[in-house]
């Protein structure tokens, strides 16, 4: 099948999140700087807009925001993985990068070896390199492995499950990338959280810290120690607060910075009508704060799409409004950022309106809610359309000392990404119908107050298409 047209003209296609032309994209796989220049593989299915036969994609970028696509990197067209060439990570071998990903059908670790460019990649002879463990180990699965290297030592986390029991992370070492040795299980989950598996383990030092990020059903990560082969947890949390991002991947640059990059999942049923699905997420800067909690921010090197800013003043609510349109905001509220600083005061609520319709017909309310601590979306009224879900999503964050919280709300057609100043975010998905709804306001109780707002318009950086206008054709 060849690229959908509708892709290409949906106005729901964010402008600046990174997304292939068409078709289906889920995890980001083999992040990895090389020679400068940073590359981003993915799941891709390049025949449909739904999960089916999966490649890697490739696209590759010099700044982490304008990206421009590659040709697919991997196909599922060797014995071992010819039932789909499923998530894996990238790491430099002595100047050769080498993808280490799942082959299927059954799940088993495979390498690949990449040009200087990484433009074209040779599959092992010797695949796979850890054959099928799920039959003989009794496993609910085995898959997505993450390779790092520990002094002489390549190491791997594999991402299991125990029937019954829970998410399970086996351990693996090796000296060349191609025998690898069992070190049994770094770390085994609590049942009741972690039913069923662990998938797209990332296991990394921060700081003074080790952090652990699986996905299941939803993305969680911990901080702890790693010693002898065992991972101790000391702190827990959700990755993100939303509903979307999942199965998230990180890498470390060549300044030493640990970024992220996870899929944004669709929130509308008829989402495969519309020719695509699945975006990225933002780049995010990841650390480890005082109190041993990870926290995240949106990679400096988006504000060099930033372009026509404008400011307001102190806004002090005198009376309860659902929707108070900001004039000189207009048409600026489905593709931009807002910094803002808001003070509830003796208001249970306070916040902005974005992706509004004038008449506030369509509109999404992000509002810090007193009672319950933290950000509500309430995405109610965010579309007329029947199958974009409507329920609210929460935030939990805090004030400050001074009782007001900064934030940081990226808006990109149907994706929103919301970050407090200490680190906490979330990314929602929202589908507005009228092209009209790119009208901001403010919302909230009396005694409330946005104390300060600016908004940026963001450029579009709709990632330029290399060689990948040649498309597969189904074997
Ligand atoms: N997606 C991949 C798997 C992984 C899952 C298949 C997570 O390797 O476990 O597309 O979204």
């Amino acid at each position: 099948m060849k690229r959908d047209p509708n892709a290409m003209t949906d106005r729901m296609r964010p402008q600046y999140h990174f997304l292939p032309a068409s078709n289906w994209m889920n995890d980001p796989n083999g992040l990895i700087q090389f020679n400068g220049v940073y590359h981003i593989f993915y799941q891709r299915n390049p025949f449909a807009a739904t999960w089916g036969p999966m490649y890697w994609g490739h696209a590759e970028s010099h700044d982490l925001v304008h990206w421009r696509l590659m040709p697919d990197a991997l196909k599922p067209d060797s014995p071992a993985d010819k039932g789909g060439v499923w998530t894996g990570c990238m790491v430099d071998d002595k100047g050769a990068p080498t993808a280490i990903y799942t082959g299927v059908e059954p799940q088993c670790v495979c390498i690949a070896t990449g040009n200087r460019d990484l433009s074209r990649f040779t599959k092992y002879v010797g695949n796979p390199v850890v054959p099928a463990q799920q039959q003989a180990m009794g496993l609910t699965g085995f898959r997505d492995p993450y390779v790092w290297k520990q002094g002489s030592w390549w190491m791997m986390v594999v991402g299991a499950g125990i029937p019954g029991k829970g998410g399970e992370l086996l351990l693996y070492r090796s000296r060349d990338l191609r025998q690898w040795e069992s070190r049994g299980t770094a770390f085994v989950g609590d049942r009741d959280q972690h039913p069923d598996m662990w998938e797209c383990p990332n296991l990394f030092r921060l700081g003074t810290k080790w952090v652990l990020i699986i996905s299941n059903g939803q993305t969680w990560w911990y901080t702890g120690t790693f010693r002898n082969g065992r991972f101790s947890p000391e702190k827990t949390g959700l990755l993100d607060a939303g509903n979307s991002l999942y199965a998230p991947q990180t890498f470390k640059d060549a300044r030493g910075r640990r970024i992220l990059f996870g899929w944004l999942r669709e929130n509308r049923s008829d989402a495969e009508a519309h020719g695509w699905q699945g975006v990225m997420s933002l780049p995010r800067i990841l650390k480890v704060d005082a109190n041993g909690d990870l926290t995240q921010a949106p990679a400096p090197e988006l504000q060099r799409l930033r372009a026509r800013s404008t400011h307001a003043t102190a806004i002090k609510l005198t009376q309860r409004e659902g929707f108070l349109p900001l004039k000189d905001f207009e048409k600026l509220g489905d593709e931009c950022e807002l910094q803002a600083v808001l003070k509830p005061g003796q208001a249970g609520r306070v916040g902005l309106v974005v992706a509004a319709t004038p008449d506030g017909v369509e509109q999404t309310r992000i509002e810090y809610n007193v009672r319950r601590g933290g950000i509500d979306v309430d995405r109610s009224r965010s579309s007329l359309s029947k199958s974009a879900d409507a329920g609210t999503v929460f935030l939990p964050a805090e004030l400050d000392s001074a009782g007001e919280i900064r934030l940081r709300i990226f808006v990109d057609r149907s994706v929103i990404e919301i970050y407090t100043a200490d680190g906490q975010c979330m990314a929602v998905r929202i589908y507005p119908t009228r092209p009209d709804a790119m009208a901001m306001g403010v919302t909230g109780d009396p005694g409330g107050a946005i104390e300060a707002l600016r908004v940026n318009r963001m450029r579009s950086a709709i990632p330029s298409v290399g060689a990948a206008e040649i498309e597969p054709t189904q074997e």
